[in-house]
């Protein structure tokens, strides 16, 4: 039962009500629960933001490391204990900004992780700022007037890699949600789902949603499935790409 790899009793969590990141601890618990990880063998591991607080939900060791430095803690976890099933699950702006020189690294050592990404395009704890996955010209609490820059093109770096696999999906689309959970668990490597998710209080208001039921709406009709078979996601698509250089 899902239910069992979270701690309810410390139920309604510190997130804010719509938050997405609810859904994304019971989609990972839903998909955990599936492949039959559980405390025994598997771990989660997390830097610090709104999205990293997810461990201690958990009925399982986790760790709430330094701020940017969770992926060369978790890849040393894996190292020590190479039967673990070590899960990353972090906000863009611990992987992606402070954290992207490791994302850099790790990624090209092939780390074997599984990392979850909550790109929720600001930093949600610290009040809204634009992060690395913030679109241009998004107005945020750092950039009243927009953003003036593209954001960090993190599939991009991911097959600049020998091997890499890449999911982008979204918090409405869940099946598939967590079939990229479940694959990138599964993937011998290095395996980045880049999840987009709603921060209704710190970003989506600020757009002009009224509700994070709105933001739900807008990731159904703007994000579309990849055929099969796509090399590249263009943007606004979801799916898989991936490459196992060593097959
Ligand atoms: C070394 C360091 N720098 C800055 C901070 C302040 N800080 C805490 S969380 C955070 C960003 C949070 O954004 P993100 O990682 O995207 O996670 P979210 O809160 O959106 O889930 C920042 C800048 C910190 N705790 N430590
Ligand atoms: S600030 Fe944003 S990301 Fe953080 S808990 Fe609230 S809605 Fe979620």
């Amino acid at each position: 039962m899902f239910k069992d790899l979270l701690k309810l009793d410390l139920y309604p969590t510190s997130w804010c009500p719509g938050c997405g990141i609810g859904q994304i601890a019971i989609q990972l618990a839903m998909t955990m629960d599936e492949l039959g990880l559980d405390h025994t063998n598997s771990t989660l591991v997390s830097g610090v933001g709104c999205t990293a607080r997810m461990p201690e939900y958990f009925n399982m060791d986790g760790t709430y490391t330094l701020h940017g430095r969770t992926l060369p803690f978790a890849e040393a976890v894996k190292i020590v204990n190479p039967d673990l099933n070590v899960i990353v699950v972090s906000g863009d702006g611990d992987l992606a900004s402070i954290g992207g020189n490791h994302l850099v690294h790790v990624s090209r050592r092939n780390a074997n992780l599984a990392v979850i990404c909550n790109s929720n395009q600001v930093y949600g704890l610290t009040g809204g700022q634009a992060g690395p996955t913030t679109p241009k010209g998004t107005k945020t609490t750092s950039t009243p007037v927009g953003s003036p820059y593209e954001p960090v093109n993190i599939q991009g770096l991911m097959r600049a890699n020998a091997s890499y696999f890449y999911a982008r999906t979204t918090i409405y689309h869940q099946a598939h949600l967590r079939k990229c959970i479940k694959e990138a668990i599964a993937w011998p490597g290095f395996a980045f789902v880049d999840l987009v998710c709603n921060c209704i209080e710190n970003n989506g208001r600020r757009l002009g949603f009224a509700s994070a039921y709105e933001m739900l709406q807008y990731y159904r009709s703007t994000y579309k499935q990849a055929p099969e078979g796509t090399d590249v996601l263009e943007p606004f698509q979801i799916g898989i790409i991936k490459k196992d250089s060593s097959a």
